[in-house]
């Protein structure tokens, strides 16, 4: 891939914007790279590289009540949004030490796991993604059901597009019948794609979605090539990925947190762990993670 896309020939544009920021360019705003406990790394047009930067404590603390916080039914837009990976954030730049994230900016998309039957608050998966790529392979970890249950969460995710990728072409696949159920499932609802990272089969068509500041975001269980797309694309090795453990044909934990990333083309793309790591282990991950054949939330406590 060629970084002098047409895109970005002829006119100068800044860095938050070649970081995908469609809005008026003001100082003081910034986008969140990845999140580390407290700290979040963002790319701004105040310096080069990335910035250290922390919430401003008065802005986003949590209210307190008498109830412990899981009993509390909590309503969406109670509090400020707290920033995640992928966020457009105003921030106060500290040229000496950690800047002061003051507020989240709206997002034009988020990609959240809702969970009515526990009593917490939605789990927000990616935010700000142009094109939502829904991974799974074409080996033991495909299930139909599991591609509903996204393309259902997917539904009111705002200003972008699900597209469901098959990877690992190049395997021996699932036969006929759990095809045309996937086809069921998906009804139309979103472009289904077959890939291989491996062999490049499938991947020119990958082009119309991983376009320059554009974000795309990947979503899938563990182990289902999510980081080999990022760094195929990427044409370097940018994020780790893992060896699937021989006895369990299930991939180990290799990406941890949400890290966004600019690519040589010009592209963002958002790698995530599987729905299991960055979740409690409980029952709805298991749900998400091994598929059911409900595709129903299960309701934990009755
Ligand atoms: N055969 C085959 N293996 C692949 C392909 N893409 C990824 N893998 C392998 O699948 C395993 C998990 O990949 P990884 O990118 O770490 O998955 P992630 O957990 O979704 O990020 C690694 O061993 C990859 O080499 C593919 O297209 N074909
Ligand atoms: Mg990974």
């Amino acid at each position: 891939m060629n970084i002098s896309s047409a895109d970005t020939v002829g006119v100068s544009l800044s860095r938050l914007e070649l970081f995908g920021w469609r809005g008026a360019v003001e100082p003081g705003i910034g986008r969140v790279v990845s999140a580390h406990g407290d700290y979040y790394h963002l790319v701004c047009n105040e310096a080069e590289g990335e910035i250290l930067a922390r919430k401003k404590k008065s802005v986003f603390a949590r209210m307190k009540t008498a109830a412990p916080d899981d009993m509390r039914p909590v309503e969406r837009g109670e509090r400020p949004l707290s920033p995640v990976t992928g966020d457009f954030v105003r921030f106060r730049f500290n040229e000496r030490g950690d800047s002061l994230i003051t507020e989240v900016l709206p997002r034009f998309s988020a990609f959240e796991r809702k969970d009515p039957a526990a009593r917490r608050p939605a789990q927000t998966l990616a935010v700000n993604f142009d094109a939502l790529f829904v991974m799974m392979s074409l080996n033991e970890d495909f299930s139909p059901p599991r591609i509903a249950r996204y393309l259902e969460l997917a539904q009111d995710m705002g200003e972008a597009e699900a597209v469901v990728v098959l990877t690992k072409a190049d395997l021996a696949g699932p036969g006929a019948a759990e095809m045309a159920e996937l086809e069921e499932v998906v009804s139309g609802r979103a472009r289904v794609l077959r890939i291989s990272a491996l062999t490049g089969e499938g991947m020119d068509a990958l082009a119309g979605y991983v376009r320059p500041r554009r974000t795309v975001a990947l979503v899938g269980s563990s182990g289902v090539g999510k980081s080999t797309l990022l760094n195929t694309l990427a044409g370097e090795e940018v994020a780790a990925t893992q060896e699937i453990q021989e006895w369990s044909g299930r991939g180990r934990h290799t990406t941890t947190s949400r890290e966004l990333f600019r690519i040589p083309s010009g592209a963002l793309v958002l790698d995530t762990p599987g729905i299991r790591e960055i979740g409690r282990i409980g029952e709805e991950d298991a749900f998400l993670a091994k598929g059911e054949s409900t595709h129903r939330w299960r309701v934990k406590d009755g």
